[in-house]
């Protein structure tokens, strides 16, 4: 008998592995290093030659007859199939058009989205490289949507978003010190199983495991009881969602009321008390934050909120808290709140304690760091200053010229003509998707790269399709991942597909530009090129160094990690005076004279409680939580096998709590529909006491599916939640994505049940 074809190693956003072919059908085996495999991987068989596969070049009938310009048509065109040499003539003079006309300022070029694990390959970078070294550059998008909010309300108290989420307290020193972990929005596991670029070992499951059997106490402050694993024995605390601040503030009143408080380590490390602790005690406003009025908001008991803060105070204790609270309307606050409670409670810097925020929410978090540099493809220089925070688009592209608040700055919303994306989903990530609709009308051109049918490419004008990763060769490999992977090359490319980094250079070439973008190197060249930093860096620390040829020839490659040395927080802890830091105080701020200089009514001077606008209400009783899907990532291989699965009568699931689906006359397994003033949806019900009263959650990442895409508020009959999110940003300081919470009605769906159509190739 044959012994059966090695396994090649590749990797993925949500895992490491290896695959290959066994009587003509994909295999995939996750990393014999990895102690607790992600089930995502199984997305991948049925996904490879899957329907919704692009085989083709596609151009939308009404751009092909009438030319760019705006068009409400789009998303429910015809295509038309064309030749690669054909499309790429029309595209690189349609781009030499708005360059000449515009100027490259008239181009957005944002392209939000996490596209796929290899270094090289990675869209993004390969759509901003190809903007600015052929076109001058590109209007950009700063941020992201996982963190919007925090990345620009952490550096102006604590530090930067890299420094505290990502090199600050580790799952060692939590195994080995902590005694209390409070976990605002829990840690999930199926989110810290997913990391951009990679991840070889998921640790956190064993490290809850280990670090409660040491006797560390968990708790899960969650609308969803398993945001925790089991295997953190944690005891859940179910507040309202979007009142978390009150909580807190709730919290450490407590503290200050029974001088459980840490004032001198306010004193020495902290600035800014004053102003908080008058808002605190209610002597600013005359309203004393205790735990009765906490609890009259976020609906815990006063003594709960009373004795979590006493088991808090006089123990080394970590305050975790997951990106999703942020992803709210005021989302500035509970970030900057947590970080006030830790300091009151002395913990900043201590192994263990402290505040990390984000720890648990992606694999990354709570790591060490690689000792040597790992590759990155340069992007160029983009000669266009203009940018938006990420989740603007569709107030960008509807409002040319508009002014908009930013962290202190008055800006304006560019002109935008033409539109390029490549690696991501906007009908994924984006709210109010009715809205969005709208904004993808008022461009001229829409170019679109993907692997898949997905509602972004079906709303394009120029749809080119790409391959996926299986389908070439790349580097994986992330900053605190001590593993790089030489990803083979697995399958040959769907249909026509071809690479993003192929389709960019043809581009190049017609507009004169292929040296500056190629460097006049292919994409084997190009791995070699981005290799070689590490080897090098490997060789100087005397450790294992292959060169490319035999790092291709193993396949996976140890990184070296640097000690567990606390990052900044820890330095300046240790020596205040001699490692500030960067705050414009060098020390935490519990406030700030500069955000309050700003004079935003929507984010004050110091962290405080502000009533949500979109909440529960008559017509819209129930909070949606439309949180980080189980089954996928984002919408990436919706179509897959485990994501295809996990569905029920072929739709995203809603859990509703069995208080609430009695009285509205909903069953397990029934199809519901939900909806607000924007727009609705259908789902099929999961009755379950696991998500507090009041509360549905239905996860991102099933495909928009209009029913009829004729009607501006057509019914997504596959479950996406974003048409009903509502697209405002998070406050004047960050605009950052609030699309984690909405508010929403639930009732059976009785009318004839549509077919889910959203994986169907769109008729020519
Ligand atoms: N309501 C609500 N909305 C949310 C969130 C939420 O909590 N609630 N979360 C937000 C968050 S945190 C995020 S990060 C975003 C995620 O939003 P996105 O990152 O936009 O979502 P993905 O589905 O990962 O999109 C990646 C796309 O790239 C394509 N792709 C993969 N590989 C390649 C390639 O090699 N080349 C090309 N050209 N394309 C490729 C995939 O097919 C996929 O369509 O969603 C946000 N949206
Ligand atoms: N499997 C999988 N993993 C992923 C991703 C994915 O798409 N799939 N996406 C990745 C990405 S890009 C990111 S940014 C991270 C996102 O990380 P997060 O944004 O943290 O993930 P979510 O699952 O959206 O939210 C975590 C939990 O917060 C809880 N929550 C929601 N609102 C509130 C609130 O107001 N208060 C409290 N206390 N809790 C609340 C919800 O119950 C939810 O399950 O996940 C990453 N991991
Ligand atoms: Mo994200």
């Amino acid at each position: 008998m044959n012994a059966p074809p090695r396994l090649a190693p590749h990797s993925s956003h949500w895992g490491v592995f290896s695959a290959g072919w066994r009587d003509g059908t994909l295999v995939v085996e996750p990393y014999a290093g990895d102690p607790d495999p992600n089930p995502l991987l199984q997305n991948f068989p049925e996904a490879l030659h899957h329907r919704a596969r692009i085989a083709q070049p596609m151009v939308r009938r009404g751009w092909l007859e009438r030319g760019p310009g705006k068009d409400d048509r789009r998303g429910r065109d015809e295509f038309i199939p064309m030749e690669w040499d054909k499309v790429l003539d029309l595209l690189a003079a349609e781009l030499a058009r708005v360059r000449d006309a515009h100027g490259p300022g008239a181009i957005f070029g944002g392209s939000y989205g996490w596209s796929s694990a290899g270094r090289f390959h990675h869209a993004q970078s390969q759509v901003h490289r190809f903007l600015n070294t052929t076109l001058g550059g590109y209007v950009k998008s700063v941020n992201s949507y996982s963190a919007g909010a925090s990345a620009v309300i952490l550096p102006h108290f604590l530090g930067p978003m890299d420094s505290v989420a990502r090199r600050n307290v580790t799952w060692e020193a939590i195994v080995e010190h902590t005694e209390i972990c409070v976990a605002f929005g829990g840690m999930a596991l199926k989110n810290s199983m997913v990391a951009s670029g990679g991840v070889s070992q998921h640790i956190e499951r064993r490290s809850m495991k280990a670090a409660r059997e040491r006797g560390c106490d968990f708790i899960n402050i969650s609308p969803l009881r398993d945001d925790l694993p089991e295997e953190a024995g944690a005891e859940w605390l179910a507040p309202v969602p979007g009142t978390d601040t009150a909580l807190m503030l709730g919290i450490a009143h407590t503290l200050l009321a029974e001088g459980l408080h840490d004032a001198e380590f306010i004193a020495r490390y902290c600035t800014g008390w004053e102003a908080f602790e008058t808002y605190l005690t209610g002597r600013s406003d005359g309203v004393p934050k205790t735990a009765e009025w906490a609890a009259a908001i976020c609906g815990l008991p006063a003594d709960t909120i009373a004795g979590l803060a006493r088991r808090m105070a006089g123990k080394r204790c970590l305050i975790a808290m997951a990106h999703s609270l942020q992803r709210a309307e005021h989302g500035e606050q509970p970030v900057w709140m947590a970080g006030v409670l830790a300091a009151m409670l002395g913990q900043h810097g201590l192994p263990g304690g402290g505040y990390n925020y984000a720890l648990g929410s992606i694999a990354h978090y709570g790591k060490r760091h690689n000792a040597v540099p790992a590759a990155a493809l340069p992007q160029g220089k983009n000669g266009v200053g203009a940018f938006i925070p990420v989740a603007r688009i569709s107030d960008m592209l509807l409002n040319p010229g508009k002014p908009f608040d930013y962290d202190g700055q008055k800006l304006t919303y560019a002109d935008i003509r033409l539109v390029y994306w490549a690696g991501g989903n906007p009908f994924h990530h984006h709210q109010d998707l009715n809205r969005l609709r709208q904004a993808f009308a008022a461009v001229e051109t829409l170019v679109v790269h993907e692997i898949a049918w997905t509602a972004t490419a079906r709303h394009a004008d120029i749809v080119l399709p790409t391959t996926m990763t299986l389908e070439r060769e790349d580097i994986g490999a992330a900053p605190t991942d001590p593993l790089m992977v030489a990803m083979h090359r697995i399958a040959e490319p769907f249909g026509q597909a071809r690479d993003d980094y192929a389709i960019f250079t043809d581009l190049a070439t017609r507009l004169g530009r292929a040296q500056e973008f190629t460097e006049g190197r292919d994409a084997r060249g190009w791995l070699r090129h981005l290799y070689e930093p590490t080897r090098k860096a490997l060789a100087e620390q005397g450790h294992h160094a292959p060169d490319f040829e035999q790092f291709w020839e193993e396949g996976f490659l140890p990184l070296p990690q640097s000690e567990d040395d606390g990052g900044i927080i820890r330095a300046f802890r240790d020596d205040p005076e001699g490692a500030p830091l960067p705050t414009r105080t060098g020390k935490i701020q519990l406030s700030s004279e500069t955000i309050a200089g700003f004079g935003y009514d929507d984010c004050p001077g110091h962290p405080a409680w502000l009533e949500p606008s979109d909440a529960p209400a008559a017509g819209r009783p129930l909070w949606l939580v439309a949180n980080q899907p189980a089954t996928r990532l984002h919408s990436q291989f919706d179509f897959g096998g485990h994501s295809s699965a996990k569905k029920r009568r072929g739709r995203e699931v809603m859990r509703i709590h069995p208080e609430d689906a009695a009285p509205r006359g909903i069953a397990d397994g029934d199809i519901v529909r939900l909806f607000n003033d924007r727009g609705a949806c259908l789902a099929t019900a999961s009755v379950s006491a696991d998500v507090r009263p009041g509360v549905v959650q239905l996860p991102t990442g099933a495909w928009y599916d209009p029913e009829d895409p004729q009607e501006a508020k057509a019914l997504c009959v596959h479950g996406n939640p974003n048409v009903l999110t509502r697209d405002v940003g998070t406050s004047r300081l960050a605009q950052g994505c609030t699309g984690q919470l909405t508010s929403v009605e639930v009732e059976p769906f009785t009318g004839n049940l549509p077919p889910i159509r959203a994986f169907d190739p769109p008729g020519g």
